[in-house]
């Protein structure tokens, strides 16, 4: 279910309820964390007067929203999410071309996600996928903690790993994607269904896995790792790795939704969620770990440091093609997600 929101009347923010309607409102479809979509809405809506009304969803979800509703869209920008769902709304036309003034400011990756989708979509953040896991639960089992992609495979952790269904989730996707890029597609797949046993539950949303391991329902998960360390950073005993071979990662990305019956103020927003201080809020008000985008919003501290990482060239041109994300996932339905338990 998507977390609906409207932010608390202007006027609880100190601000005349005359200009603010004057500055007419703007319909957010969020996919980050909750926390820090409430944070964005209400600290553009402070800024601007303009009021937001906000729906949170997980990136595969909200593109198969925003596709549903082509032809009477409901949201004006869509901001945050894995890139291949922004970049296959792109291709689908779901989404439309704008040039922020503000551009100048962004990480040369921002910038090629926003080519690539001939400039329907611009990266906002970045984050790389590994393994988060419960370090009591793994002590008190007698576990030794996955370093590699391979060390997953192990018997020893039938049944402890938990990741999500690429049919909902854009996370799960840009794992799948990562590993045919890795190891090559039928490896990929050989892979998939080995670790298949190994997997207690495909999760609907791409954040679930991370939070259960906190919880300590599972062991480990396969997350963006920056997701690890808000949990650890909760409190819970939550410790996380990239794998030895390499991996994959996301960029985080913001499109402006085609037919937006809000333009002014989807472009307005889109311009502010690309300046350093809307960057910074993901951290200071929701915790959150992403690399941002503007170069002059600083690494929060604590983050998972992408240049230290073995990244892979992760091809968003061609994972994010529609026909090939349906492709893989239909691949992953036949042949992993419908094998027996
Ligand atoms: O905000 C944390 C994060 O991991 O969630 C985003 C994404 O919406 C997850 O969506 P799915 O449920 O579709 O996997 C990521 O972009 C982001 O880093």
């Amino acid at each position: 279910m998507p977390a609906r929101i409207v932010i608390a009347a202007v006027a609880a923010l100190g601000l005349a309820a005359g200009p603010a309607a004057a500055q007419g409102s703007l319909n957010l479809y969020c996919s980050v964390q909750v926390e820090w979509c409430q944070a964005a809405a209400t600290q553009f809506q402070r800024e601007t007067g303009i009021r937001v009304n906000m729906t949170q969803r997980g990136s595969g979800e909200m593109l198969a929203a925003i596709r549903a509703e082509a032809q009477n869209p409901r949201g004006d920008v869509w901001f945050g999410g894995t890139g291949d769902p922004h970049m296959a709304a792109a291709e689908e036309n779901l989404t439309q071309a704008y040039e922020s003034a503000n551009n100048a400011g962004l990480q040369p990756w921002a910038l090629t996600q926003w080519r690539q989708s001939e400039r329907r979509s611009i990266g906002v953040y970045a984050g790389a996928v590994g393994f988060g896991f419960n370090t009591e639960l793994l002590a008190r089992r007698n576990i030794a903690a996955p370093a590699c992609w391979a060390d997953l495979l192990e018997p020893r952790f039938r049944g402890e790993v938990q990741m999500a269904n690429p049919n909902s989730s854009g996370t799960a996707y840009v794992i799948i994607a990562t590993l045919v890029q890795l190891m090559g597609e039928d490896q990929a797949f050989a892979y998939l269904r080995r670790l298949h046993p190994n997997v207690n539950s495909y999760t609907r949303s791409g954040t679930a896995p991370i939070k259960a391991v906190a919880r300590g329902e599972t062991a480990v998960s396969l997350s963006f790792v920056h997701d690890a360390v808000t949990e650890r950073n909760a409190g819970f005993p939550v410790a996380w790795a990239t794998p030895c071979e390499g991996t994959g990662f996301e960029i985080g990305s913001m499109s402006i939704i085609r037919g937006a019956r809000n333009i002014n103020q989807a472009r307005r927003f889109y311009d502010w969620a690309l300046t350093a201080p809307a960057q910074r809020l993901g951290f200071e008000v929701a915790g959150q770990l992403q690399t941002p985008s503007n170069r002059e919003a600083p690494l929060p501290p604590g983050a998972p440091d992408l240049s230290q990482m073995r990244l892979i060239e992760y091809d968003f041109a061609r994972y994010g093609r529609g026909a090939e994300r349906r492709r893989l996932i239909e691949k992953w339905d036949r042949e992993v997600g419908a094998l027996p338990r």
